[in-house]
């Protein structure tokens, strides 16, 4: 077999396929080897043809944003606009605030020490938790050393190291265990806001100041009481803002804490050369994106401030100017439950064409959704069906009610309506999602209020509004979230499933379900604290949603119904089609990703139906 070399034309497909989790801690300093031999395991597999398209594919995009930038630059004053980016630095770095002591806690190995606690006899082994013939979760620093790690498929991990020993999963004792830390960690801080199972933000300044303690001596005296209580052990970084302590808390991994200056100088020298895949919210498409146009470390940001400044739309010009200098929101708070967007389940299996056991599935998941939203007292107006093909393609279809709904029977009959818009389809992951959500239990307290309020969202001129409407454009899963951009957290344009990419980055032969309740992917259930689809996909200010990010099929729509307007709608065109839009910047982006994905969906739809077609004509 041949193995795509690191040339010009295949590394950054061989980058690609080394998967979301590359800049984990205890991992191998040199990359190359363990990428060539991923990229040889991957290679004829459907994941492998599908990673090489959407690279492909982003290699186009990124020649049409080229041409994009050239054409700009080519008509530009330079000077000018570098003077201007010049003053909005300066305006930025008056509102500077190193008044706060944030801290970011993640715990070491989560899921593996967690074994090890139930397995003493693992301590010191490479072992992975997950199964050979799934992906692995988290993998022991040990087995990192072999570059194996967290999203890896088994059969991968066990070609880097032959000796893996694979440990079964148990979400239940992890959501124990994540209770019991996060109720240490709000000792420190009652309003800290925890970002998945393991990991957190807290701000300690009344903490210190209470105890007169020092920042270093109150994170010491905290993670001593996690090992002390648990056995565990956790990594923290303190620093003036959420974005640097995240980054500080993998500094000195495992097991340790690595606390930033809060001086102006000393972070400019910290961003200086500080990889740009380090900041949440780049992940392997961003870190391409910006890296075609020079920008590899935050430091280059400033060199290429001019083309970030036309570039806005695509980069981001306030997010990347922040990020420059350090500089991001220090604000904690815990998840509220109004800010919930959606809720939703998912299941995983081997590539199914039946329609029976397609439904069958679907049906599964509306029960565990419809059980969810009971739970936790939500009914939603829109659903989406999410499906991913045995191509590894993922689309979203959403239809919306003017009516809220919750129950199986809708939840069920809605996604099948929609299913069957697309059938016949080989499937391996259907989905079901809400949004649009009401919370039943602020109804609950309002009662009375309600009752006196005649026009609630259901009055007949906001019903005839939303309408009925239904989504039907393919959409991929790269994703572009206008959530995102709201207090100029991360990057507009590129957002990736990178967990879910990595989670289901393989022929699996059998169904991974291991427990009850497990929703099939690698992810806790929806009713247990789960990590974030990457870390580096998580925005540092958007509470956790449900589980994925909002699908832009979600977006496109809730536009459309023109409730959710207002950040900063303009009239644009998209370099690509022409076609002027009045949109925001995801809104463009969305369009843009629409139009060069529309073929190769297009494409693999077709392929699909043909293979469907052949077989049936094979069965006759
Ligand atoms: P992480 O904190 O990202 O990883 P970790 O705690 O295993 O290792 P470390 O922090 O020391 O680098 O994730 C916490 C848990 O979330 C992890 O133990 C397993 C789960 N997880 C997955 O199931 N899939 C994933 O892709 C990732 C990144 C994490
Ligand atoms: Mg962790």
């Amino acid at each position: 077999m041949s193995v795509p070399q690191a040339s010009q034309d295949t590394a950054s497909l061989v980058k690609r396929l080394a998967g979301p989790s590359v800049t984990k801690a205890g991992l191998a300093k040199d990359q190359t080897e363990i990428n060539r031999i991923i990229a040889e395991a991957s290679k004829g597999s459907k994941f492998y043809d599908n990673e090489k398209r959407k690279d492909k594919d982003l290699t186009e995009r990124i020649g049409v944003i080229l041409k994009h930038r050239d054409d700009l630059l080519r008509n530009a004053d330079k000077s000018k606009i570098e003077r201007t980016v010049d003053h909005m630095l300066t305006e930025l770095e008056a509102r500077r605030d190193l008044s706060q002591i944030i801290v970011h806690v993640d715990m070491d190995a989560f899921y593996a020490n967690v074994e090890m606690l139930d397995n003493p006899d693992l301590k010191g082994k490479a072992f992975g938790v997950g199964h050979l013939h799934g992906v692995l979760t988290t993998a022991s620093y040990e087995a990192r050393k072999f570059g194996v790690r967290s999203g890896m498929p088994g059969f991968i991990a066990k070609k880097l190291c032959p000796d893996l020993i694979f440990v079964d999963i148990h979400f239940k004792r992890y959501s124990e265990m994540s209770a019991v830390i996060m109720d240490i960690f709000k000792q420190y801080d009652p309003n800290m806001y925890p970002a998945g199972c393991d990991e957190g933000y807290l701000n300690i300044t009344e903490y210190c100041r209470a105890h007169s303690l020092s920042a270093d001596i109150c994170v010491q005296e905290m993670r001593a009481r996690v090992h002390r209580e648990t056995d565990l052990t956790v990594s923290a970084g303190i620093a003036p803002n959420k974005m640097l302590a995240k980054i500080c808390s993998d500094k000195n991994k495992p097991n340790g804490q690595f606390h930033l200056p809060f001086e102006r100088d000393a972070i400019l020298s910290f961003m200086h050369d500080l990889s740009i895949r380090k900041i949440p919210g780049i992940g392997r498409v961003n870190e391409r994106l910006l890296e075609s146009i020079g920008i590899k470390t935050c430091g280059d940001i400033y060199t290429y401030r001019a083309t970030v400044y036309l570039m806005d739309k695509y980069f981001g010009l306030q997010f990347l100017l922040r990020t420059h200098l350090g500089i991001a929101s220090n604000n904690v708070e815990p998840v509220l439950r109004e800010e919930r967007k959606s809720i939703g389940a998912e299941r995983t299996f081997s590539p199914l064409g039946d329609k029976e056991q397609i439904l069958k599935k679907l049906e599964e998941v509306a029960v565990e959704l419809e059980n969810d939203m009971q739970k936790t007292g939500w009914a939603g107006r829109t659903l989406t069906l999410k499906y991913k093909l045995d191509t590894y393609q993922v689309f979203t279809r959403a239809k919306s009610f003017d009516r809220w709904i919750s129950k199986k029977g809708d939840l069920f009959m809605n996604g099948k309506e929609l299913l069957m818009h697309e059938w016949p389809v080989k499937l391996r992951l259907i989905g079901l999602r809400m949004t649009k959500l009401k919370d039943l239990r602020a109804a609950e307290d309002k009662g009375i209020k309600r009752f006196f309020s005649a026009a609630g969202p259901s009055s007949p001129a906001k019903r005839q509004k939303m309408g009925h409407r239904e989504s039907m454009e393919p959409e991929e899963v790269l994703d572009v979230s206008d959530e995102y951009q709201e207090d100029c957290e991360s990057m507009p344009g590129y957002e990736e499933h990178e967990f879910e990419e990595a989670g289901l980055a393989i022929e699996i032969p059998d169904d991974p379900i291991t427990e009850p309740g497990d929703t099939g992917s690698s992810r806790p259930p929806q009713s247990r604290p789960s990590k974030p689809i990457s870390s580096a996909a998580k925005p540092m200010s958007k509470k956790p949603t449900s589980t994925a990010q909002k699908p832009r099929s979600m977006a496109t729509q809730e536009k459309d119904e023109g409730g959710d307007e207002g950040e900063g709608g303009r009239s644009c065109v998209c370099p690509i089609c022409g076609k002027s839009m009045e949109t925001d910047n995801s809104g463009l982006n969305a369009h843009i990703d629409f139009c060069l994905s529309r073929s190769a969906i297009l494409e693999a739809q077709v392929e699909s139906l043909n293979r469907q077609k052949e077989r049936k004509g094979k069965k006759r």
